[in-house]
C-alpha cells in the first residue's frame, strides 16, 4: 500500500464508532498515524482550537490542518491517499447507497448510543 507524506494525527476516543470507522479507513489504506485520546470530559485546549465548531471527536490533523466529522474525513481520507484500497465503490449508484446508510446509521445508531451512555 502506497502512503502520502505528511504527519497525520487522529484525536480520538476509544469508545467512539464514528472514530473507529476513521481508524478502519487509515488502517485500510496503510497510512501511518499517530493517535492521540482525548479525555471528553475534559478537553485539551489543543484539541478545542482544532474543532472549535462542536469541539467533537474524531478530528484528523494532516501536516497541520485540522478536519472534523467522521464522513468529512472518510472523503479527505479517499481523496488525499486516491491509492487502492477505495473506500467508496465506483458506481454512482452504489456509493449514493453506501452513503444513504452511512447518514442512517449516524441518524438512528449512533443517536441511539448517545442516548443510552448520557
Ligand atoms: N457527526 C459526528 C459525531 C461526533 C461525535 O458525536 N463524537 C462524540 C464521541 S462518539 C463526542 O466527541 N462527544 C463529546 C461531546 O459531545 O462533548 C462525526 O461523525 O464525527
Amino acid at each position: 500500500m502506497e502512503e502520502k507524506k505528511g504527519e497525520v494525527v487522529l484525536f480520538r476516543t476509544w469508545a467512539s464508532p464514528v472514530c473507529t470507522r476513521v481508524e478502519i479507513a487509515l488502517k485500510l489504506k496503510g497510512i501511518s498515524y499517530e493517535y492521540a485520546e482525548e479525555d471528553l470530559t475534559n478537553k485539551s485546549e489543543l484539541f478545542l482550537s482544532l474543532n472549535p465548531v462542536h469541539k467533537k471527536v474524531p478530528v484528523l490533523v494532516h501536516n497541520g490542518k485540522s478536519i472534523a466529522e467522521s464522513l468529512v474525513i472518510l472523503e479527505y481520507i479517499e481523496e488525499c491517499w486516491n491509492t487502492t484500497p477505495k473506500l467508496l465503490p465506483e458506481d454512482p449508484y452504489q456509493r449514493a447507497k453506501l452513503r444513504f446508510w452511512a447518514n442512517y446509521y449516524d441518524q438512528k445508531v449512533i443517536r441511539v448510543l448517545h442516548a443510552t451512555w448520557s
